[in-house]
């Protein structure tokens, strides 16, 4: 089939140039169709190689007369061999990865499982063709690894092609199009394989007029892109308004409770099956931030997802129906509504009532993407439903791909949370529970792809983490690094890794540091949402605020004296984060309002730590300026000028959110900083 065609075109494309050859035993007469076996032996000895042979994994070759080659292997014997090693059934995409004498190979079940242990291969190199080559078997932690793309057909005048996008144009559409750059979009599929990606959203959760008729009319277009995701094993998914049948089709109402409802999304999927029948399903936002859903019907959100589910139900798609509903037109004055609330409280109730077919997508945290929140107690409170859990990779709220910040750290500590406390199960097992790991999407036309090339080893790490959550970031990095620069062929290879460990190893903390302080979130520019302004959202009807006044600051969410969100979590969280006691200190103001010489657990007040950290976050961005440019001659130097570049404005930024930050607070509090630094 087209994946086991995609992989052989790999393994030729590595081998070319390099003497290797190709021999595809399932093209032979006697070839039995569950033969998945990839058997890569390398072309030279290693002492022989020159440098550019190094990287590549080599097919069967006769140019070396001690390599066995991989076309001689006998596939039986390996099989006999390996059968404990696999044990049971690898599945549609797991695959054991082994050495058979010489012999690199991977056994896979089904077709994607040999297309991703063939960058497993990739991904260590020479090590691969080692003694020392890790031989194991390999699953995906969760069966589906989804990129939303927030990306317009349309320009939106506003937000443009791309909302929150900071890297160029929509990798899919420009103009009112499909781009039709079919390289692109193969070597965009082959990259998102690469990190273990498997479905991708290719239409803005915000649906326009334009965009609503990718599920009708403009089916084709969605088509297109299928067709150069598929040969890298990525389904398509599709956004789509929950008005479709009043907006695209004049019926009367979209009742889900009506006949005719029913009836037009039955249709309009059959149609959208018999296009493209490996189509992944619906993702919808429905009834936030003005997009149109089933309250206006009187109906809730389980009648709502459940419409769409049933549509898809015969075909095997999926719904993905997001959980981000709030009210974003709340008076600031009404201090019984609070945001973080809101989630839960909608969804929590329709626990069971929901389709098999139907995810519930559920942001990380009750906010909205912040540097720095709580993980959702939505995710703890719904046993009975399947839950999607949302990263954003684009860092609208991280920088912007401005600002280097790797947010693996970030994630895998959701990943790790535990919302019963040690002992029970994590955020990953939810997931992998019968959900997703899903995240919007920073990739746009950019040459980099990501804007920042750094903001690359994002969507890297977002892929490897959803097929394994228990990786550290810092393994994450390396990975990247050695695909990405390639250590092993600079002159300086200690001083490149470490040096990029330096840069991007702590830098979502460095962030965090310089932007609002202890969990409080927000504090950024109303709109376009990038460097400070503390009281922006304050009186907005968003539910963003921190209160902050003259004798403290915070968000009083106790059960005790404030809006009670912390009896969403079960305990022991519950009570950790009611507590003033013991709630951590980096979500202090997230769940508490406190005075300015409260003191944290590290020992200083709340003032003195305001001030400390923005001035310890910019010496960081300040030392990380310093740190790149020894890396000048050691990389590509675009890609060295394009992260010098982006670092001059990190720095600029980071001070402006320094000064405004402490003088802001200097001037509530009327407290001098304890080390008679300048507040402004
Ligand atoms: O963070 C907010 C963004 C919106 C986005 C929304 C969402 C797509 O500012 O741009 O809309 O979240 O997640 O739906």
């Amino acid at each position: 089939g087209p994946l086991v065609d995609t992989v052989f075109g790999e393994v030729e494309r590595a081998c070319a140039g390099h003497g290797g050859a190709v021999r595809r035993a399932t093209d032979e007469p006697d070839a039995r169709p569950a033969d998945l076996v990839l058997a890569l032996t390398p072309a030279l000895p290693a002492a022989d190689r020159r440098p550019d042979d190094v990287r590549e994994p080599i097919a069967a070759s006769d140019t070396d007369p001690d390599a066995v080659p991989a076309a001689q292997v006998d596939l039986d014997a390996v099989r006999a061999a390996h059968v404990d090693l696999a044990g049971a059934a690898l599945g549609a995409e797991g695959f054991a990865l082994t050495r058979h004498g010489q012999v690199t190979v991977v056994l896979a079940d089904a077709p994607a499982g040999l297309l991703y242990g063939l960058f497993q291969v990739v991904r260590l190199g020479e090590a691969a063709f080692g003694p020392e080559c890790p031989v194991r078997v390999h699953r995906p932690a969760l069966g589906r690894r989804m990129l939303d793309h927030w990306d317009n057909v349309d320009p939106h005048p506003v937000m443009g092609q791309v909302e929150r996008g900071y890297a160029g144009g929509s990798i899919f559409w420009r103009d009112g199009r499909p781009r039709r750059d079919r390289a692109r979009a193969r070597a965009y599929a082959r990259l998102l394989a690469a990190c273990g990606v498997n479905a991708v959203a290719v239409n803005n959760v915000n649906v326009h007029a334009t965009e609503a008729r990718l599920l009708t009319d403009r089916l084709d277009d969605v088509a297109e892109i299928a067709d150069e995701l598929r040969p890298y094993a990525i389904r398509v998914h599709l956004s789509v308004t929950f008005a479709a049948p009043v907006v695209l089709d004049g019926l009367p109402t979209a009742d889900p409770l009506d006949d005719a409802v029913r009836t037009w999304w039955a249709e309009a999927t059959r149609r959208v099956y018999a296009r493209i029948p490996d189509f992944g399903g619906y993702l919808v936002k429905a009834d936030s931030e003005g997009q149109p859903g089933p309250f206006s019907y009187g109906r809730d959100h389980a009648d709502g997802a459940n419409l769409l589910a049933e549509a898809l139900a015969p075909y095997g798609g999926v719904v993905h129906w997001r959980a981000f509903v709030y009210n974003h037109r709340q008076d600031w004055r009404d201090r019984s509504t609070d945001r973080a609330r809101a989630a839960f409280d909608h969804f929590a109730p329709l626990d069971g009532r929901f389709r098999d077919n139907v995810i519930l997508q559920v942001k990380h945290g009750p906010m909205d993407f912040q540097a720095r929140e709580p993980v959702s107690p939505v995710i703890a409170a719904m046993p009975g439903t399947r839950l999607a859990v949302e990263f954003q990779v684009t860092q609208e709220y991280t920088g912007q791909q401005r600002h280097v910040c790797y947010l693996a750290p970030w994630w895998s500590e959701v990943l790790r949370y535990r919302p019963w406390g040690d002992g029970g199960r994590s955020v990953a097992d939810v997931a992998a529970d019968g959900g997703d790991l899903v995240a919007v999407s920073n990739v746009g036309d950019d040459r980099f792809w990501t804007g920042h090339p750094l903001a690359q080893a994002n969507l890297y790490a977002f892929g490897r983490l959803a097929w394994e959550p228990g990786l550290t970031p810092e393994a994450v990095l390396d990975e990247w690094i050695d695909l990405t620069f390639d250590p092993a062929r600079s002159t300086g290879p200690a001083l490149l890794r470490r040096t990029l460990h330096e840069v991007m190893d702590d830098s979502w903390r460095t962030y965090e540091r310089y932007t609002a302080p202890l969990g409080v979130g927000f504090m950024v520019r109303p709109g376009h949402h990038y460097g400070p302004d503390v009281d922006g959202y304050e009186y907005t009807p968003w539910g963003t605020y921190h209160f902050a006044d003259r004798d403290g600051l915070g968000v009083d969410r106790t059960r005790a004296t404030g809006t009670g969100f912390t009896g969403q979590y079960p305990p022991p969280w519950s009570q950790v984060y009611e507590s003033l006691d013991e709630c951590p200190d980096e979500l202090l103001l997230f769940f508490h309002h406190v005075p300015y010489d409260h003191v944290l657990h590290s020992g200083k007040t709340v003032i003195q730590h305001i001030y400390d950290s923005h001035f310890d976050g910019v010496r960081e961005v300040e030392e990380t300026v310093g740190r790149w440019q020894r890396l000048a001659g050691l990389i590509d130097p675009d890609v060295h000028a394009r992260v010098t570049e982006r670092l001059t404005e990190q720095l600029r930024c980071a001070r402006e959110w320094r000064d405004q930050v402490n003088a802001y607070f200097h001037r509530k509090s009327g407290t001098p900083d304890a080390h008679h630094r300048p507040l402004h």
